[in-house]
């Protein structure tokens, strides 16, 4: 069976970059979650923004242009972007990845994910992950992120065709693929309802620990 994972938010803890600098830097002691959530938040509307007003800039700047806005929201002294960005490529796993990869071993896995081939490459190395998966897919190849169907395509141009499974966090994206016609896994990591959206997951997970399992 073909597994396609979402990275940032299914795969990847987003806020695990604020948090380590927070670890070694008090002034980000108390506001570091906030930040975080800005800077997601920010990130996710920025690539749909691109992708309506047809002005496409990579997963990087997109997500550098978040943390500028975000940081500049919570007075966060730009002496601590670059640092910030580093962590970005060095993203905790959350702790049942490893172990989750490991039994889906039969599958063949990919990740498609709005981030770029580098940081992707980077993400993965970082956690050794990367060796579970056959293909790392970036919507760049499409030059547009999800949810367009153009991204969404990209799994079966680079796996080839046959029946898909897609697990994602992100209820939005969960939506999307499962209209596009994945197989989808919707990983409910923060206990949210349903998005009001077309497309309805086949599953729905607190985390990623049933995959094995459901798969
Ligand atoms: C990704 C974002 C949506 O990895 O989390 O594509």
């Amino acid at each position: 069976m073909i597994i396609a994972f979402d990275a940032y938010g299914t795969l990847f803890d987003v806020t695990s970059a604020a948090r380590r600098l927070a670890g070694q830097t008090p002034a980000l002691a108390d506001i570091w979650p906030a930040l975080a959530a800005d800077w997601r938040a920010r990130q996710l509307e920025y690539t749909w923004q691109r992708a309506i007003r047809g002005c496409h800039a990579d997963f990087a700047t997109v997500t550098a242009d978040a943390l500028d806005w975000a940081m500049a929201r919570h007075g966060v002294d730009a002496a601590h972007r670059a640092a910030l960005l580093a962590l970005y490529d060095r993203l905790d796993t959350f702790p049942e990845v490893p172990g989750v990869l490991a039994r889906l071993a039969g599958h063949d896995l990919c990740i498609l994910s709005n981030g770029t081939p580098a940081m992707l490459r980077a993400a993965c190395d970082s956690a050794a992950i990367t060796g579970h998966f056959r293909a790392l897919i970036s919507v760049e190849e499409a030059g547009v992120y999800k949810p367009a169907r153009a991204a969404y395509a990209l799994v079966a141009a680079r796996m080839g065709p046959g029946p898909a499974v897609l697990v994602s966090s992100n209820g939005w994206d969960a939506s999307a693929a499962a209209d596009f016609g994945f197989r989808t896994v919707w990983v409910n990591r923060g206990g949210l309802p349903p998005d009001r959206l077309p497309g309805r997951p086949a599953a729905v997970m607190p985390d990623l620990s049933g995959l094995a399992a459901w798969v």
